[in-house]
């Protein structure tokens, strides 16, 4: 049985998976199948119960004697695509407690990116959420790089395969090049570990994600990381979007 807990313990060394994709992908199911028991609260498929990161700590980590000593922490988080907040506002907590880890050592075990294969197009928000999810890691983590697809119960597997196939031609092609993989979460304990393992067996925990290197040992402020730059340039173009909409509401308003 896998410990599974929401709260700190002192003196173990922390690997650190951040969980990250669309709200309503299955993030926190995901941990809570690690984990064997409820430790981070599900939403339901458009709405985000996860609105500031959430650690949840596996210790020990079963199956790895080489990693005596040390604790997995799985970092639950919001998706980047909320409806309310832009993508900087949804960034800034996640990549202040990814940095402030970095600052207390912390080692990153890999990345997992929760994609829902139930979802029939992928368009230009979806787009935008991988290329915030690359800016965020760097090249040199996508190796280290687990791609999960969620949702296999509610479609049948011929459909879902020739769209997972299709991904793989697509989108995530620079990430499967640059030694990202792609796995199917099961939602089963047993397949979430399948997942984990990858990861684990990968043992390359060294490289930190691009974020922190910039944020911690480049000492920048936010909006002058890869990712900061490009979730603020996605938020002011929504927001001249918005304005742009607005102005031609109000032309045709005083036309009426
Ligand atoms: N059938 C099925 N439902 C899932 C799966 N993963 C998540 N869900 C459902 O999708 C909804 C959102 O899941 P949640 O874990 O809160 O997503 P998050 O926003 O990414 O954390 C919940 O109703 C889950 O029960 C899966 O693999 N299969
Ligand atoms: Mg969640």
């Amino acid at each position: 049985m896998v410990q599974g807990s929401s709260k700190a313990s002192k003196n173990l060394k922390d690997i650190v998976i951040p969980v990250l994709g669309p709200t309503g992908s299955g993030k926190s199911t995901f941990i809570n199948h690690v984990v064997g028991s409820e430790q981070t609260k599900v939403g339901n498929r458009t709405t985000s119960c996860t609105t500031k990161p959430k650690p949840v700590y596996v210790d020990p980590i079963p199956d790895f004697p080489a990693l005596k000593g040390y604790r997995l922490v799985l970092l639950d988080t919001p998706g980047f695509d909320d409806t309310y907040k832009s993508d900087v506002e949804i960034l800034k907590p996640i990549v202040a407690w990814l940095a402030d880890s970095r600052r207390r050592g912390a080692l990153i075990g890999g990345v997992l990116y929760l994609h829902d294969i139930s979802v029939k197009r992928f368009n230009s928000t979806a787009c935008q959420n991988l290329r915030t999810f690359t800016h965020l890691c760097g090249d040199d983590c996508m190796k280290k790089t687990v791609l999960v697809t969620t949702n296999w119960g509610l479609g049948t597997n011929d459909e879902f395969h020739s769209r997972e196939s299709e991904m793989k031609a697509k989108h995530w092609t620079p990430i499967i090049q640059t030694g990202g993989e792609v796995r199917s979460f099961l939602r089963n304990q047993e397949s979430a570990w399948d997942i984990i393992t990858t990861l684990l067996q990968c043992a390359d925990f060294q490289d930190p994600l691009l974020v922190q290197q910039q944020l911690v040992d480049g000492r920048m402020g936010f909006l002058e990381t890869k990712v900061g730059r490009h979730s603020d340039s996605v938020a002011k173009k929504q927001e001249d979007k918005r304005n742009k909409l607005e102005e031609t509401k109000n032309r045709f308003c005083v036309v009426q």
